[in-house]
């Protein structure tokens, strides 16, 4: 009888959004490779670049003016914890990337942030609904220590691309890595996969 109800709660305990490796993190932890950066708001842009030119750029209270979407999603970082149901407010990367010119060939892009943190991921999954510039937190404005004013969310793949404090997106035909894919990170990071390290 005990070995049945052991079984029985092992097998409850594997929630199917676990991706393999990780834990369940009730709380939210704060990673950051450097100090937090702190924005006037009264100067801050977010910019759209591609070889060498600006192709769109946006004030906060532009940005602000766009149609906002409420997200929830779970979010995996590579250290190993996951977080259920986290709920973002920002804009799409399809609303920000339609409106501005993208030459064909342009199918990469890198992340660059206040404090010189930078990470890259394919053109393609920041388009499709995967992908926003997210300035609100569970009903609040995004804390500094979680990226705000604003950060890059990209849900699906482990948070380390998930940029804080970004500041602009430069595309480019080819792919460079950022800040931890340098050091040895996976380049693309698809937690379902456990792309963790470069091999993997
Ligand atoms: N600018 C910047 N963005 C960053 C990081 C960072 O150090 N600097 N750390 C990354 C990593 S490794 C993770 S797991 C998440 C952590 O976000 P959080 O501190 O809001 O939990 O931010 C990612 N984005
Ligand atoms: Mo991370």
């Amino acid at each position: 009888m005990a070995i049945v109800s052991r079984g029985f709660r092992g097998k409850r305990a594997t929630d199917p959004r676990l991706p393999p490796g990780q834990y369940l993190e009730g709380g939210f932890p704060v990673l950051s490779a450097g100090p937090t950066p702190r924005a006037d708001l009264a100067t801050w842009t977010f910019s759209i670049t591609g070889s060498g030119t600006t192709r769109g750029s946006w004030t906060w209270a532009e940005l602000q003016a766009l149609p906002a979407d409420d997200i929830v999603k779970d979010i995996h970082c590579v250290t190993k914890w996951t977080k259920l149901d986290s709920a973002w407010r920002g804009v799409s990367l399809d609303t920000l990337l339609d409106a501005v010119e993208i030459d064909p060939e342009e199918q990469f892009a890198l992340a660059h942030c206040d404090g010189g943190y930078t990470t890259n991921v394919p053109l393609a999954d920041l388009r499709g609904g995967k992908a926003w510039i997210a300035y609100g937190y569970d009903g609040a404005p995004l804390r500094p220590e979680h990226g705000g004013p604003a950060r890059l969310l990209i849900p699906h793949l482990y948070f380390w691309k998930s940029a804080k404090w970004v500041r602009s997106i430069d595309l480019s035909p080819s792919d460079t890595y950022g800040f931890w894919e340098k050091l040895g990170y996976h380049a693309y990071g698809d937690p379902w996969k456990e792309q963790r390290y470069w091999g993997d």
